[in-house]
């Protein structure tokens, strides 16, 4: 279907926006400059607020209206440029993903590392399991297109069961970065100081800078108390940290 946005449409959104008249300028479309990320965001990137409008085959029309510019570029440069503070004295910054079995952490690593190399990536193992996938802590790196890192790791871990795997005690060794790279959770075991691969003395590099919490949207009404409480007291133990 061909979209008409026509007066009558750039009068309503208007009031919608409700901050007074505007000048609305076609930056892309579809029909015109093809369907494409990369013409989208040349065309649109830093210019403003914009309206972005769909319309599918059954008549039906989407938008949605950003009052800051579309910048992906800028956002991407920024991410690539990132270096953690000085004062730190860190080559990168440790990002600890957690979140309930098959939420999908894996597979953001893996998204995450396909956009900065620019092709499909799959170093973290993924896919429908019935049981874990991930079962060793594994802190990933993600590449760009010249084959150098950047300076954060994403790290994968176990994910979150009601009855077994992660506890909250191991959880704050994770935190202080007591758990060494590529150690296989036992799930019934959790690890304890006395165990190898237990790290006594970590350095400020092997502790965790940020905690990325992950759900699926679209089974978020499933997760049970029990495991939506256990995420609570996971997340008021990196609250604690500061
Ligand atoms: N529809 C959809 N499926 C996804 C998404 N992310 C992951 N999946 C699928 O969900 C399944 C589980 O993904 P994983 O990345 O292995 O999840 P995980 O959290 O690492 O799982 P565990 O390691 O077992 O805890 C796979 O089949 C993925 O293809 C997403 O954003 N949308
Ligand atoms: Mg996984």
């Amino acid at each position: 279907m061909t979209g008409q946005f026509n007066d009558k449409y750039m009068d309503q959104l208007e009031s919608w926006i409700g901050t007074g008249p505007k000048i609305f300028t076609l930056l892309y479309q579809i029909t015109r400059d093809g369907c494409n990320a990369t013409t989208f965001h040349q065309k649109c990137d830093n210019q403003g607020p914009t309206v972005t409008v769909l319309y599918n085959q059954q008549g039906s029309v989407y938008g949605v209206y950003g009052s800051a510019s579309w910048y992906l570029e800028t956002l991407t440069e920024d991410i690539v440029s990132f270096k953690p503070s000085g004062k730190l004295g860190l080559s990168d910054v440790r990002i600890l993903m957690l979140g309930p079995v098959g939420t999908g952490k894996s597979s953001f690593y893996n998204t995450i590392d396909s956009v900065f190399k620019g092709r499909i990536s799959r170093s973290a193992p993924c896919g429908l399991s019935t049981n874990c996938k991930t079962i060793a802590y594994t802190p990933y790196e993600v590449h760009v297109m010249s084959g150098a890192s950047l300076n954060f790791r994403l790290c994968d871990t176990r994910g979150l069961e009601v009855t077994q795997g992660l506890d909250s005690v191991e959880c704050n060794y994770l935190l202080d970065g007591n758990i060494s790279d590529l150690y296989q959770f036992n799930p019934v075991a959790p690890i304890r100081s006395a165990n190898p691969g237990f790290v006594h003395q970590p350095t400020v590099e092997e502790q965790f800078h940020c905690v990325l919490f992950l759900i699926d949207a679209a089974k978020v009404g499933d997760i049970p108390q029990k495991l939506v409480d256990k995420m609570h007291s996971f997340q008021k133990r990196v609250i604690l940290k500061g």
